[in-house]
């Protein structure tokens, strides 16, 4: 965390007319916080986090000669203003208008097709994990999907394995190319599906480094620090409702992020690549790449947060509420 870029950016977000500099410095961390208060404006930003947890996109369908479903997809990468606290606007680089970008989900064994229009000033690439050939893989230079400005690309390869994946730009310098938005879920069903839930939810852990330090000032779920907070956008459960979250992290520059569910246990599949859960539990760590699905439950109705336990990323930014309901 970059304390003084932080007192700097506080000033501008939360403080009354008399507070300077030195005096956020002098007042400690918890007034260096930025404000908790107040909503970003989602429509300027072109996405809302409270719609983007249940935002999955099987892009335009279509069958193939052969029989195999095709999802075609259209990502555009553009430089964008996202303003990412109250007042406080960064310099993001996004796909399709949002961070983060689209949540691909198809099939094993689909074929996905996507076209990679490069609409900002720097070069850009889409890197998916997964297996495909190498031309697919959005890492060296044109021939491998590494785009110009104005230039454009397909990807296209066939979805497997089948469990919770993530694609990010693989430009360099690429914790840049992460840190300012350029990343997603992949999910790949297993062909026939997984086990019915009664609610399906994406979450995708980053940060922000508003100051340009190589330090995170700020972390969140799905873009925006703090949505989820109760006096905010609770997320809605009901008790009894069986949950799965596809969580994935992407966070640059720290080298591990964790979740951990409050008053509660779920159960984890790691990387999703098994139906079977690997164990039973309130908190799992990941570094940045890592993802897994969480399954879990409410036996009461309350307030439950959720967020990263490691104090500090919790308490700038990376921490949510489930409101369950009888
Ligand atoms: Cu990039």
């Amino acid at each position: 965390m970059a304390a003084i870029g932080l007192s700097l950016q506080s000033q501008r977000v939360t403080t009354g007319p008399n507070t300077g500099p030195a005096e956020l410095g002098a007042r400690g961390h918890a007034t260096m916080m930025p404000s908790m208060d107040g909503e970003v404006d989602h429509v300027k930003n072109g996405f809302n986090p409270s719609a983007l947890l249940t935002d999955f996109d099987a892009g335009k369908i279509s069958t193939l000669p052969n029989g195999q479903i095709l999802h075609e997809y259209t990502f555009v990468v553009k430089n964008q203003m996202i303003e990412v606290m109250p007042g406080l606007e960064f310099a993001a680089w996004t796909y399709n208008g949002r961070i983060p970008g689209p949540t691909i989900r198809v099939n094993e064994g689909d074929r996905v097709r996507v076209e990679l229009l490069n609409a900002s000033d720097h070069a850009h690439s889409i890197h998916f994990h997964g297996v495909h050939p190498g031309n697919m893989d959005g890492v060296f230079d044109a021939r491998s999907g590494v785009v110009a400005p104005s230039g454009k690309y397909v990807y296209e390869f066939d979805a497997e394995p089948f469990g919770l994946h993530l694609y990010h730009c693989h430009t360099a310098p690429l914790a840049k190319h992460i840190a300012k938005g350029l990343y997603g879920a992949f999910i790949v069903d297993p062909k026939g599906g997984r086990p019915k839930v009664d609610r399906e939810l994406i979450m995708v852990m980053s940060g922000f480094d508003v100051d340009f330090d190589g330090k995170n000032d700020f972390y969140q779920v799905n873009g925006i620090p703090f949505h989820y907070d109760h006096k905010k956008n609770p997320i809605k459960l009901k008790v009894g409702e069986l949950v799965r979250v596809y969580l994935v992290n992407t966070l640059e520059y720290d080298p591990v992020n964790s979740f951990h569910l409050h008053a509660n246990f779920f159960q984890y599949y790691p990387t999703g690549t098994s139906l079977t859960p690997s164990e039973f539990t309130d908190t799992v760590a990941l570094m940045q790449g890592q993802r897994g699905i969480l399954e879990f439950s409410y036996r009461y109705p309350g307030l439950y947060m959720f967020h990263a336990h490691k104090t500090e990323f919790a308490e700038l930014g990376w921490t949510g509420v489930f409101e369950v309901e009888a």
